[in-house]
């Protein structure tokens, strides 16, 4: 448990935003939390409002029960079910690849250099639906530089955990994606300062169906370039195979930059239903180009044709 609940308040009070408004207060003035079961220690130093959207985080229990994370089946509701069964404690990470300084670690010891933040990023599913998460995490910029690239590194590819055992998804006949899960981004983009690996959602540890204990956010890319349950950090030359470009080459690209300009094969991407917003009949809002932070953003794609290179 990351933050201490407030005492004294009803139960029937604690929405999940004004209980999250509380845990904000308390990370504020907040020396440490402590990440998964009390082993590591860490200072979350503040919400960076510099990166942060003003707008209403999504209910945590829109954030938390309406999910994609395949491991653990293909329905929206599969991984709040079955990703209980993920062990997540130890965890090893490893940084490696074209690196002077490659090293595997524990979670802990990964996490400790960094200083904790919160981030509050709209994010944008190629499906066509939206969220507003209050992220905690810090730089993937930070890890990459402390591991030293060589000058031959172009690229970042990551990996997800394979655990048969404890994943569902990856067992049986219905095999919809290869594992492990993989991704990758252009060393500029990994390292522009939106670019964050997240440990934690909402002042508390990541829940495991939101990709515990360590994820990838990058919130001007379609959701399924944000790689979950991360095992592995490779500094590569080569653009990295990703694993629905593997699946659908014809639909999803390497870059997937949230493009309103640029239709799925099967479907606009012109606009969007923000998750948790008045049911069915909710009107659905204009995507934003590169999910609304083309002003951080567009410069690492000057030049390039975004339509060939979606
Ligand atoms: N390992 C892994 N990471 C994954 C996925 C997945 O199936 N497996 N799904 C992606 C997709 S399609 C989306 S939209 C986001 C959803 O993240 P969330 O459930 O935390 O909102 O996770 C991404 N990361
Ligand atoms: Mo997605």
């Amino acid at each position: 448990m990351l933050i201490r609940k407030g005492k004294g308040v009803p139960s029937s009070e604690i929405t999940p935003y004004t209980a999250y408004l509380r845990r904000r207060e308390f990370l504020m003035g907040a020396t440490a939390l402590t990440i998964s079961g009390g082993v590591a220690e860490a200072g979350l130093q503040s919400s960076n409002s510099a990166y942060s959207t003003q707008e209403t985080p999504t209910p945590l229990k829109d954030v938390t029960t309406y999910n994609n994370f395949y491991e653990f089946g293909p329905g929206k509701s599969d991984p709040a079910a079955n990703a209980g069964a993920l062990t997540t404690n130890p965890w090893r990470v490893s940084v490696d690849g074209l690196v002077a300084k490659p090293g595997q670690f524990n979670l802990e010891d990964f996490i400790k250099p960094y200083a904790l933040e919160e981030r509050i990023y709209r994010m944008r599913c190629v499906e066509g639906w939206s969220m507003v998460i209050p992220w905690v995490g810090f730089p993937l910029a930070e890890v990459i530089e402390r591991v030293e690239p060589l000058g031959s590194a172009k690229y970042v590819a990551f990996e997800t955990v394979v655990r048969p055992k404890e994943m569902s998804g990856q067992r049986g006949l219905l095999q919809l994606l290869d594992w492990p899960y993989v991704e990758g981004l252009r060393l500029d983009e990994a390292l522009h300062p939106l670019t964050i690996l997240a440990v934690g959602l909402y002042g508390e540890v990541l829940p495991k169906q939101n990709g515990a204990p360590l994820r990838l956010v990058v919130p001007w890319k379609y959701g399924f370039k944000s790689i979950k349950s991360i095992v592995r950090i490779r500094l590569v030359e080569n653009q990295p195979r990703t694993s629905w470009n593997q699946q659908a080459p014809r639909e999803y690209g390497f870059y997937s930059n949230v493009n309103p300009a640029v239709d799925h094969p099967r479907w606009s991407q012109a606009t969007e239903r923000r998750i948790g917003e008045g049911g069915l009949f909710a009107r659905r809002r204009p995507t934003l180009m590169f999910n609304g932070y083309a002003e951080e953003v567009a410069s690492l794609y000057a030049g390039m044709d975004l339509e060939k290179l979606f």
